[in-house]
């Protein structure tokens, strides 16, 4: 009706441009907190993504970035997700600011926004989680054990319906970030350049010589050359068997074909079991910084 007031009570229906603003406040406080780590909390936003996500299994429908249920324990507290509270707490303010978005949205677009702002393709996104409460936090030992090797990573990610092209492509995020003794025990970056998403972690595989490196933490390898980058037992996997390591040296020599297979599969994962609204559409947000 004309003066504005309607029988009905209106109910914000945030829309592109609404998520495109939470996009460019985490892009901003990306760009200012550069004294994290190397330099940026990009990579730990990333983790924290695709632990929310990684929990699913496509049996039961349970675990999924629908829910966020990491905020509470006894999820918070599984070993995997240790180190993960500081990404947490870097979108708090976010939240704070955009009440109206889901904790479980907010978490995924954190993990779209740092892929792209870390020069990465472009991820597509859709809102659509739904917060749930403890009672739905997974149990422990869904998520990936670094210690291990290919049959634990097919065990793991066959069950949240991924093939071995799609374990290979995701795996790529590890030219991101680094690990943390504080946090996993394993110590060190991938690669040289851990705030810029490239193929490079699967050049490195092929071209550096890897051994295992000699110290009192849990076994893991460093380049022989440097010593100063560092693969798990699970990443060395993937050139050590035969169906792995053709997806590898593919990877390793187009960085393009890795971006297209990167995004689709990356969009999958934080997909998963997630119930979206029949006719939703996906978005792509524009960079700020990258
Ligand atoms: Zn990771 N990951 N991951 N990963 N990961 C670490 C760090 C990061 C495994 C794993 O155990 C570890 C995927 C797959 C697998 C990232 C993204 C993705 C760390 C170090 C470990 C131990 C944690 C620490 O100490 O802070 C295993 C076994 C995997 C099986 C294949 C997938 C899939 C990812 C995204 C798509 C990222 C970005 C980091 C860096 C985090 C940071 O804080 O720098």
């Amino acid at each position: 009706n004309q003066d504005g007031a309607s029988a009905t009570p209106k109910v914000f229906a945030p829309k592109f441009d609404d998520y495109q603003a939470v996009y460019n406040e985490i892009a901003s406080r990306l760009e200012e907190k550069d004294d994290y780590d190397d330099g940026s909390y990009g990579p730990v936003l990333v983790r924290l993504a695709w632990h929310a996500s990684g929990t699913y299994d496509k049996e039961t429908g349970t675990g999924g970035s629908n829910g966020a249920t990491m905020r509470f324990a006894p999820e918070s507290d599984h070993g995997a997700n240790a180190g993960l509270k500081a990404a947490r707490d870097f979108l708090e303010p976010v939240k704070a600011k955009f009440p109206w978005i889901t904790y479980s949205d907010l978490w995924i677009l954190g993990g779209v926004c740092a892929i792209q702002e870390m020069l990465g393709p472009q991820i597509p996104y859709r809102p659509g989680r739904n917060d749930r409460d403890a009672a739905a936090c997974t149990p422990d030992g869904r998520l990936p054990d670094a210690s291990q090797a290919q049959d634990h990573l097919r065990n793991i990610f066959y069950r949240m319906g991924f093939n071995d092209q799609e374990i290979v492509a995701l795996s790529g995020a590890h030219a991101l970030g680094r690990c943390h003794t504080d946090r996993s025990g394993f110590d060190g970056p991938w690669t040289f350049s851990p705030t810029v998403l490239t193929n490079d972690y699967y050049k490195l595989l092929l071209d550096e010589k890897w051994q295992w490196k000699k110290w009192n933490g849990p076994k893991q390898y460093e380049d022989k050359k440097t010593k100063s980058l560092m693969m798990l037992p699970t990443d060395m996997a993937l050139i050590q068997d035969k169906k792995f390591n053709q997806w590898v040296e593919k990877y390793a020599a187009d960085n393009e074909l890795f971006f297209k297979d990167f995004s689709n599969v990356i969009v999958k994962l934080f997909e998963l079991g997630v119930p979206f609204a029949e006719n939703s559409e996906r978005w792509v947000f524009k960079t700020v910084n990258a």
